[in-house]
């Protein structure tokens, strides 16, 4: 559902290996080439780290040879553009394709019709029984081909996304007699499906419009790749064979019925087979383990909407729980494991149940699912779960954005790493000479100044470019804690305030994120951010020793510009609640180092670079469950620590004229007597002993250039290539279509 593809041009000229020459031609013509970069707008077409992680492996898969195509759907507004207005989030549609469809090709040659609502009889013709779907309203799906480059390659990755009309004529006598709501109303009713993103992450809705978006997306897709199937093929029983057809998340989990429905009503197979063919084409990542990111959909919705994939999943669900007891597993487990639960359907049981293959996106994740949200169903089928390690487009996000150190870095050991990142380890070799260490220092330092420049031009915010840059950049979530990292800051601010000459390394907390409309905890977080930035504003003494900077409308091209100039990266979640997380690995291979929680993909980067190489605080994923088992008391914490006490009447108090009595309760006291579900005051001290030991490191020029050197040399295996070739061996047994020639 989910493509956060950001710009093209840049990575489209870098991947073609023009950018050089486009740029002295236009220089010629009195153009900057990085000046019409900004032109261009993001594609927003994602909410985060999912969308984002699937726009990283179209680059890899063309650039590693693999035949692949995406699918998701045309929004015509993508994640929502966000505004600050008096220090509070303001949300405005996105209008992205004045600019962005200029990478679109539309194929109206290629449409498919999906059919929603109506009902659905059987009946015996021919000595077979057969299917009827009628009285459904037809929509039309379009396609626009996006092109995705590969690096130094043939491959382009097609990007397919749909677009949806009202399939009829349009109604000119009712339009003349005078009836134009009617006439139109098919359109508006069948448009609305490609019109927004649903902004939301690790966060389900369960609204109709977004189950008709669902469905829409994998009807087409699905349509769409049989289609080619057959052009190839001269039947569909040999399509696991020649085709993988992945699933990130449960968002396009009616894929499972979808194509049991296709192969049935439409290719004429038997259950068995075309179970069978499903079963075998179709795999599922799982992108969360936080229950409310869990999709359930209301039955009588799926009934009312999509009768025949209800009766499909029903069928489905029957032959699972049969086969469950026939292999003698307990009724609660099979309960657990049912699709229906109640009223609801559970669209990760269908997913595990229709999937070959799950996995999760980090040791700790995958570990996690097997552990205990799909426990029931890795004690059945062992085998169906692995593992995939996230990985970036390191091209992006390192070769493109940060032209200074890659530059540098092929200088001393060669361009191969461009193809091939696990070459970044030849940097070790370099690790005690000075004068590397001292240009990694001279190259972050340029890379300050001119993101603070940047800054100035683009918001006005005046950012002391020699304060150490500390970034916490992602979606605003509870789990995330950026409120704990808040806490920090406000025990900082109070200390300069209570003591003015206290000698301290100045730093500039940079914070990026936007919340869902609804979600009343993030948005309030985000406020205390801009009051405590507004705050800071006010008192200049203060701001040159620390200063707090909130990215308005964060996207993946404000990332670009500020990873590159940040030394410090957040990943503090609470252990067991990010999956992988993908912005850690975006920071250290721009040589940023971690202070994060023992949580997703942290674990692999500390594992990677070595405990000296890396901050890490707070409780473990088990600590973490268990402590919450036996009852979090976070008041206790609270009345034994002065300094959170301080902290938590400075909430109250307020900031720029804004009090957070509300985040204040939430922290001590919570709802209904239980206090935040996310503990930050459990890991409260241990992660200002974290960060002291940062500030103390950060004190030794040459040693932190050295782990930051270690950084960038130990960040290869979270290349997004390394994480596709998994997907291509392990899961899709899929070969390349040409071998990769090494330049
Ligand atoms: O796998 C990509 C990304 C992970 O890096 C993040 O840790 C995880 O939070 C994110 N998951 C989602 C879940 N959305 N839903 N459902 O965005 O996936």
């Amino acid at each position: 559902m989910e493509f956060l593809l950001g710009r093209s041009l840049k990575n489209n000229l870098y991947n073609l290996g023009l950018e050089e020459n486009v740029r002295e031609v236009l220089k010629g013509w009195k153009f900057n080439l990085d000046d019409i970069y900004e032109i261009e707008s993001d594609a927003g077409l994602g909410n985060g780290g999912l969308g984002r992680l699937a726009a990283c492996f179209m680059d890899s898969l063309a650039t590693e040879n693999y035949p692949a195509m995406g699918f998701s759907i045309r929004y015509d507004y993508g994640l929502f553009k966000q505004k600050i207005v008096d220090n509070q989030q303001v949300e405005l549609p996105d209008i992205w394709l004045d600019s962005g469809d200029i990478w679109m090709m539309p194929r109206s040659d290629k449409n498919f019709k999906i059919k929603l609502g109506g009902s659905v009889s059987e009946r015996w013709e021919d000595g077979r029984l057969k299917v009827y779907h009628e009285n459904a309203n037809i929509v039309d799906a379009t396609p626009y081909d996006v092109m995705v480059s590969g690096a130094d390659s043939e491959g382009v990755s097609v990007l397919r996304l749909w677009k949806a009309s009202a399939s009829y004529v349009f109604d000119m006598k009712a339009f003349t007699q005078g009836s134009y709501m009617h006439a139109t109303r098919a359109d508006n009713e069948a448009e609305i499906i490609s019109k927004v993103l649903y902004p939301s992450d690790d966060h389900d809705q369960g609204k109709q419009l977004r189950l008709s978006q669902q469905y829409f997306l994998v009807s087409a897709s699905l349509q769409s790749i049989i289609k080619d199937h057959l052009k190839n093929h001269p039947s569909l029983r040999n399509l696991p064979d020649v085709a993988a057809i992945h699933i990130n998340d449960t968002h396009p989990a009616l894929a499972i019925p979808e194509l049991m429905r296709l192969l049935i009503d439409e290719y004429g197979f038997n259950w068995d087979d075309a179970w069978s063919i499903t079963h075998r084409s179709i795999a599922y990542t799982n992108h969360t383990v936080m229950a409310e990111a869990l999709e359930k959909w209301n039955e009588p919705l799926i009934y009312s909407l999509l009768p025949r994939i209800h009766s499909l999943i029903k069928e489905i669900n029957r032959r699972f729980c049969l086969e469950m007891e026939n292999r003698g597993v307990e009724q609660e487990k099979i309960d657990n494991m049912s699709i229906f639960s109640r009223n609801l359907v559970k669209m990760a049981n269908l997913s595990v149940i229709g999937s070959h293959s799950i996995n999760g996106v980090s040791e700790l994740h995958s570990n996690i699912i097997k552990e205990s949200v799909f426990h029931d169903f890795y004690t059945v089928y062992p085998e169906r779960f692995t593992n995939v390690t996230n990985g970036i487009a390191h091209r992006r996000w390192l070769c493109q954005s940060n032209p200074k150190l890659s530059g540098f870095i092929g200088s001393i050991i060669g361009d191969d790493y461009k193809k091939d990142a696990s070459n970044l380890e030849k940097l070790l070799t370099f690790k005690n000479d000075k004068t590397v260490l001292d240009e990694l220092n001279k190259i972050k330092q340029q890379n300050k100044i001119e993101y603070a420049k940047y800054v100035k031009n683009t918001s006005g915010f005046i950012l002391n470019p020699y304060s150490r840059i500390d970034t916490q950049i992602k979606r605003l979530h509870e789990y995330k804690r950026q409120l704990l990292n808040v806490l920090k800051i406000i025990k900082l601010y109070k200390e300069i305030l209570d003591n003015p000459s206290k000698n301290v390394t100045p730093q500039t907390f940079i914070f990026g994120a936007k919340a869902a409309g609804g979600y009343y905890h993030a948005k309030r977080v985000i406020s205390l951010i801009n009051c405590i930035s507004a705050e800071i504003q006010k008192n200049k003494s203060l701001k040159d020793k620390l200063d707090v900077m909130f990215v308005e409308n964060y996207n993946v091209t404000k990332a670009e510009h500020l990873i590159p100039a940040s030394e410090i990266s957040e990943q503090i979640s609470l252990a067991g609640k990010e999956a992988s997380g993908t912005s850690n690995m975006k920071f250290m291979i721009n040589g940023a180092l971690t202070l994060g929680t023992i949580d997703g993909a942290n674990v692999e980067i500390m594992e990677s670079v070595g405990n000296d190489n890396i901050f890490i605080f707070g409780l473990t994923a088990d600590e973490v469950e268990k402590q919450w088992r036996s009852g979090y008391y976070a008041s206790n914490i609270f009345a034994a620590n002065p300094e959170i006490r301080d902290i938590v009447d400075l909430l109250k108090t307020g900031f720029a004229g804004e009090n957070f009595t509300d985040l204040a309760n939430y922290l001590v006291l919570g709802s209904h007597n239980i206090a935040d579900p996310f503990m930050c005051l459990a890991d409260y001290n241990d992660y200002i002993r974290a960060h002291n030991d940062m500030d103390a490191a950060y004190k030794n020029k040459q040693q932190w250039a050295q782990m930051s050197l270690v950084n960038i040399a130990k960040s290869g295996i979270f290349a997004a290539d390394r994480s596709i070739r998994d997907y291509a061996n392990n899961i899709w047994n899929m070969k390349r279509l040409k071998p990769l020639v090494k330049k």
